[in-house]
């Protein structure tokens, strides 16, 4: 990995945002997610690389390290929020598009879950493929899904869910859509997310990243 790249792997890991950050007290006056990320772009590094090399890793660590209380939900935040901070440099990059819209998909992670990150990723990568995106944000029930879907009754629906609480909340929402709306399609997706719960709970598809997202719904816009 390139040094800028493992810079910003420690800065995420750690959860440096930006050079004005006082947080971590050992990373003090150096670059952060912010100043590293626009220094790759400057550099030519490729977004995708920035994504796969330094950022997903970094958060997969954080995520061991919680896993063994060695760092504990604030810590977590931050590692976050330096995470969103290199988004932030990156969307120009993934959601390009100002193609043709193929379509409309609603967004949201599922109700009791907070976790956004992931689904952000796949609003940028979706809205780069050249969808509308309509996201509503976390922690949504579905009756909030429902009133999105009477606003644009074509759309494809996509729930996130990054804890084992809340995936089992996806089955509700896809029971009401579906009460609802027999024949709308319903995408899945997130960490604890498989093929047999997405079948098990009627969904339409399991994707496990934001790609295999795209190129579910391209294969429905076509
Ligand atoms: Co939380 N958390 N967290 N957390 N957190 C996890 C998920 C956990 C695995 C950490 C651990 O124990 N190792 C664990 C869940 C355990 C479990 O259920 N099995 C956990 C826990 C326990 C908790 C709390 C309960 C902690 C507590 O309070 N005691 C709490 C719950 C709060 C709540 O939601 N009600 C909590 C809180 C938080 C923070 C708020 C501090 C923060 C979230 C901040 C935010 O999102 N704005 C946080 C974080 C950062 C994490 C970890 C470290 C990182 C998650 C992340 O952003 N990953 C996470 C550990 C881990 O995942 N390794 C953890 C990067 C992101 C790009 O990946 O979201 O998986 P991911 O998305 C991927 C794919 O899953 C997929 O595409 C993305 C890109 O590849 N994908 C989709 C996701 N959604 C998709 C939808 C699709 C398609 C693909 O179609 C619709």
């Amino acid at each position: 990995m390139s040094e800028i790249l493992e810079k910003l792997f420690e800065a995420v890991e750690f959860g440096k945002a930006d050079k004005a950050s006082p947080f971590p007290p050992q990373l003090k006056g150096q670059d952060g997610a912010n100043e590293l990320t626009k220094n790759a772009l400057d550099a030519d590094v490729d977004p995708k690389d920035i994504l796969e090399q330094a950022l997903i890793p970094a958060m997969e660590r954080v995520g061991k390290k919680f896993s063994e209380q060695k760092i504990f939900v604030p810590q977590m935040l931050m590692s976050a929020k330096a995470m969103g901070a290199s988004m932030v440099q990156l969307k120009p990059f993934f959601a390009s598009g100002k193609i043709k819209e193929k379509g409309t998909f609603i967004i949201g992670t599922v109700k009791g879950d907070l976790h956004d990150i992931g689904k952000n990723l796949v609003s940028m990568i979706v809205e780069g493929g050249g969808w509308k995106i309509v996201d509503l944000g976390v922690d949504v029930s579905e009756d909030k899904f429902l009133e999105k879907i009477d606003e644009y009754p074509n759309a494809v629906i996509g729930l996130s869910a990054l804890l084992t609480t809340t995936m089992v909340n996806m089955e509700d929402i896809v029971k009401a859509i579906r009460t609802k709306k027999p024949d709308a399609r319903v995408l899945i997706g997130g960490a604890p997310i498989n093929d047999d719960f997405c079948q098990k709970i009627g969904a339409d598809y399991y994707a496990a990243d934001p790609q295999k997202a795209v190129e579910y719904l391209n294969k429905i816009a076509s």
